[in-house]
């Protein structure tokens, strides 16, 4: 351990060490604690085996049949694909291709917002990992594939217990031909603040180097001084800047001109000009209906010359119809899910879209055979998680009147229950657009579509009108995060804020002027990576100090999670989410050739201290853990 200690040093690494290297450097004693990762593991499960639903008979472990797997020859390459031209030819290369293709192109989000639409998030890493060489080599044609961002990143570390860096890294591997897209909240990166610059700057760095080409990047008001650093990191990069704006409102509807043709067109031409390789339409909410996209595509095509990405969310059920118009009028890209990861609050069905594009010649050049493959994996994971499922099962036409972005609805749903309004959701809903009003009509997508969240869940909760706000508004203690956006802390809403309700919400306190993100502290990483030392007493990875830059206290709560439970991102998905069933036998590999085979015997009545003894057997092991029964 000396010796890894000595190679993993900073000092070595950067070259800058001397003869005073080890009688200056401590921590190069520090060793770390010896891991005894199969009782680790055993923790975790007994924890997860007595304070899941399964002890209580409310939901026992369901029996899972062994997940569908398409075969694919493991003794070659996958062919090549959009990665290639990016990387021998450069972002503008990738641009100029795009225009050019007859065929519409796909992105395909089954990754990232599918699941984060669909599942709140929750698909972890393995379930990933065990479809990533079959995607690739299957769908060699992609224009791209979403896997991180958006809440990815934030999930994996507080729910999944797994560390996103790792998900890009591993997929990467086994997916080196296609474009890797991600989602960045521009200023707000992929959380739900706005930071200093030089963080977007080092984010985006070390994200590209760690895999991410296309980076679609937005601003939750469409506020185009809040994308410029985020624009600025990408292209430093060499790498995809698909600068988006977000769609809101209905420019069919004279009524909504807040947000009309106009406003689109002037907005996309100051985005080309700013740098974007490719333009992003990103109709969080699926509120972008199909005559609507037919105008503004085409309108688009004559007035900038970058290729056109459209994103929307299938939540009205018209999500195929639309696309269909927008690539009548010429988007050159869309985004798809795999069919039993896609509809509702998630991205249009790939295998529909194909089909309905039949005789069409447009039609996207994949392999339907392939897609139809890739669905059986996904249906049969998609069981694990149907703890995470929101539950609507038709499509919700309801979406055109409260706006909520797809990705916030299963997840304002889970708050609102959260707080004890599970039975007023109804309410929560429209509430949520009468807050949008209030508000002056904003976008609505991360983070300023939780600031409406959180107002209607406010305003609910504390049984207040419109009227209520204005008249008893200098006496109510509104929540922090609209407090903060009525600072300006994630930028400026488009028109400004109403000025009224900013005085009564404000309390005396002021509006900062220009750009948050030039106004906070730099973050100083050499430093950061100092403290991050000594509170964990090892050696830290750039990544990590990344991540504790961006999320500190879900940084270090991961850590300690780690600390007493081990990597559970190695166990299977069921018993990650349930325990184990009595008599159940698991076998986990937790490194290359190292398995663990993991029984669980018996479960212990509870004692009076309010914990169980759990008994398993580890590799025929006769072994006993003790936990507390939090029922
Ligand atoms: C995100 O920011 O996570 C989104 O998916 C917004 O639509
Ligand atoms: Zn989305």
């Amino acid at each position: 351990p000396f010796l890894e200690n000595v190679i993993l040093h900073k000092k070595f690494l950067n070259g800058s060490y001397d003869t005073t290297f080890i009688d200056s450097s401590p921590e190069l004693f520090v060793f770390p604690k010896k891991k005894d990762r199969g009782t680790k593991l055993l923790s975790y499960l007994a924890s997860t085996t007595v304070n899941s639903p399964l002890t209580t008979g409310k939901e026992k472990k369901p029996l899972f049949d062994p997940v569908r797997i398409p075969t694919v020859r493991s003794d070659s390459e996958p062919e090549a694909g959009t990665k290639l031209i990016l990387d021998e030819k450069g972002p503008e290369a990738v641009s100029e291709w795009l225009k050019q293709q007859k065929e519409v192109l796909l992105t395909d989000t089954t990754f990232r917002d599918a699941h984060q639409s669909l599942l709140a998030t929750r698909v972890r890493t393995k379930d990933l990992l065990g479809i990533a060489e079959p995607t690739a080599k299957l769908l060699p044609n992609l224009f791209s594939v979403e896997m991180w961002g958006g809440a990815t990143f934030d999930v994996s570390y507080r729910f999944l217990r797994e560390d996103p860096w790792e998900r890009l890294i591993k997929l990467r591997e086994k997916m080196p031909n296609v474009l890797f897209q991600m989602l960045l909240r521009a200023s707000n990166a992929v959380g739900y603040t706005n930071y200093p610059d030089n963080v977007i700057d080092e984010f985006v760095e070390k994200s590209a180097q760690a895999g991410i080409d296309v980076f679609r990047i937005f601003d939750s008001l469409n506020w185009v001084e809040g994308m410029k650093p985020a624009i600025e990191a990408v292209r430093k990069q060499n790498k995809i800047a698909e600068v988006s704006m977000c769609y809101t409102g209905d420019i069919l509807d004279p009524k909504r001109d807040k947000y009309d043709l106009d406003y689109y067109i002037n907005l996309a031409k100051e985005l080309e000009s700013l740098g974007a390789h490719i333009l992003g339409i990103k109709d969080m909410a699926g509120l972008l209906k199909p005559e609507a996209a037919y105008q503004l595509i085409s309108a688009l095509k004559r007035e900038i010359n970058i290729p056109i990405h459209l994103h929307t969310h299938d939540t009205s059920g018209n999500g195929v119809m639309m696309y269909a118009r927008a690539i009548e009028a010429g988007v050159d890209a869309v985004d798809v899910a795999v069919s039993s990861m896609a509809g509702h609050t998630s991205q249009p069905s790939a295998n529909s879209l194909y089909h309905a594009l039949e005789g069409n010649n447009r039609q996207p050049k994949v392999d339907i055979q392939a897609y139809e493959e890739l669905n059986k994996y996904w249906e049969d994971v998609r069981g694990y998680y149907s703890n995470f499922e929101s539950g609507l099962k038709a499509p919700h036409t309801e979406i055109y009147l409260h706006e909520m972005p797809g990705g916030q609805y299963s997840n304002l749903q889970q708050q609102a229950k959260a707080v004890g309004l599970g039975d007023r959701w109804d309410e929560v809903k429209y509430m949520y657009r009468t807050v949008n009003d209030m508000f002056g009509d904003l976008i609505k997508v991360t983070p300023s579509s939780k600031i409406v969240g959180d107002m209607a869940l406010f305003m609910v909760q504390n049984d207040l009108t419109v009227d209520d706000v204005y008249e008893k508004g200098d006496n109510l203690d509104f929540p922090d995060s609209v407090v903060e956006f009525f600072r300006g802390m994630i930028g400026k809403p488009y028109q400004g804020f109403p000025k009224e309700l900013q005085r009564i919400i404000l309390k005396g306190k002021e509006e900062i002027p220009g750009r948050p993100g030039e106004q906070l502290k730099p973050i100083n990483f050499e430093a950061l990576q100092e403290r991050l030392f000594e509170k964990l007493n090892r050696q830290v990875t750039t990544h990590e100090v990344i991540s504790y830059a961006l999320y500190p206290k879900v940084f270090l709560d991961y850590e300690k999670f780690v600390d007493q439970y081990g990597n559970i991102s190695v166990l299977d998905t069921p018993s990650f989410i349930y325990g184990l069933r009595l008599g159940e036998e698991i076998s986990v590999e937790i490194e290359q050739g190292k398995t663990l085979i993991i029984k669980l015997v018996s479960v212990g009545e509870p004692q009076k201290d309010g914990t169980r003894v759990v008994y398993f057997e580890l590799n025929g092991q006769p072994r006993e853990v003790v936990v507390r029964d939090e029922h």
